[in-house]
């Protein structure tokens, strides 16, 4: 058998061994999703914010062939430094780690990273899902499938509005994952609190959700779950404002032929642009705000015992 090549940090090692909480953090925001320098400042405030509520993050990266999960603020500057650092997801995270290379882990690769560190709680910003035009190009994020197969709670502010997101809510009940809105009764969109669909399900404390992800376990269901948490009041960009920069974004995908993997880093770019920063303002609130919930959770997690 091949042994994983996996560094757990000694900190989030030793709060995974006394069963004190942890939460994930994905690196691919980092190296694709925000410019330098709010990406670097960005993850370490959303390490801060989860330490704030008591649990300990570990943000994974695959650096020279190895997991790292949990990255000192050295490594974590190093890779947000880095120009062209590879975007992993399901379907590359093995050969990355065969071959030796160094790149930023997407929510599916961080789902499957976590779970072998025994990670049960994963913040994000966003999660990938259908893109608009599914029918022509097929592009639909493996973030939905791994959701469906690997048991991590995810905290998300909802998908992107350039995702297509009454088929990403469709894809989703199809493949068995809960989408649970906090404290909402309304599908968030990323930058805007309402995308204008309802969410299947709503938890009104942290220890449902908790609860939730243990039930699963007991009924033997793979798969994790999603938690949306509306962006702050005070950062969303209403749909109405958001809607024709992503028009914009999207336009120019088109015209200049940009696809698979490059796309959503090509949108976000554009829109951050178009939007003058307001786009990157909100994503960093919402990133903050995600960390804070997925803390919150993963106390709570650690209350009803060990996470299986
Ligand atoms: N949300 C963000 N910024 C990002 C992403 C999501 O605010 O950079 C990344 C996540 O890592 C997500 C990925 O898993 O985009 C989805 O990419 P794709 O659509 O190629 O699966
Ligand atoms: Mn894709």
């Amino acid at each position: 058998m091949t042994t994983l090549p996996i560094t757990i940090s000694p900190e989030v090692a030793a709060a995974l061994e006394a069963g004190r909480p942890v939460v994930a953090l994905e690196t691919t925001i980092v190296t694709h999703g925000m410019p330098p320098p709010d990406n670097l400042q960005t993850a370490l405030a959303a390490e801060a914010a989860i330490r704030a509520e008591g649990a300990v993050p570990a943000t994974i990266a695959v650096i020279d062939g190895r997991i790292h999960v949990g990255l000192s603020p050295e490594a974590l500057a190093a890779l947000a430094a880095t120009e062209g650092v590879l975007k992993l997801s399901r379907a590359d995270l093995a050969w990355a780690l065969a071959i030796g290379a160094t790149g930023s882990t997407t929510v599916a690769a961080t789902m499957i990273c976590a779970r072998a560190a025994g990670i049960a709680v994963f913040a994000t910003g966003g999660i990938g899902g259908v893109h608009r035009g599914v029918e022509e190009s097929l592009d639909i994020s493996a973030d939905l499938t791994e959701l469906a197969e690997t048991p991590v709670t995810v905290v998300s502010a909802g998908a992107k509005a350039i995702l297509d997101l009454p088929r990403t809510l469709e894809a989703l009940e199809t493949r068995g994952v809960p989408v649970i809105g906090w404290r909402t009764r309304r599908f968030p969109a990323f930058w805007s609190r309402d995308s204008g669909l309802p969410v299947p399900l709503t938890a009104e404390d942290e220890g449902q959700i908790a609860r939730a992800h243990r039930m699963r376990a007991a009924l033997g269901l793979p798969g994790g779950q999603l938690v949306c948490n509306p962006i702050p009041e005070a950062a969303e960009i209403p749909l109405a404002e958001i809607a024709p920069a992503i028009a914009a974004a999207e336009a120019e995908a088109r015209a200049q032929a940009i696809a698979g993997k490059a796309l959503t880093p090509f949108l976000l770019a554009r829109i951050n642009a178009i939007t003058a920063g307001r786009a990157l303002a909100a994503n960093r609130a919402l990133v903050l705000a995600n960390a804070r919930l997925g803390a919150r959770i993963a106390v709570a997690m650690a209350r009803c015992g060990r996470p299986s």
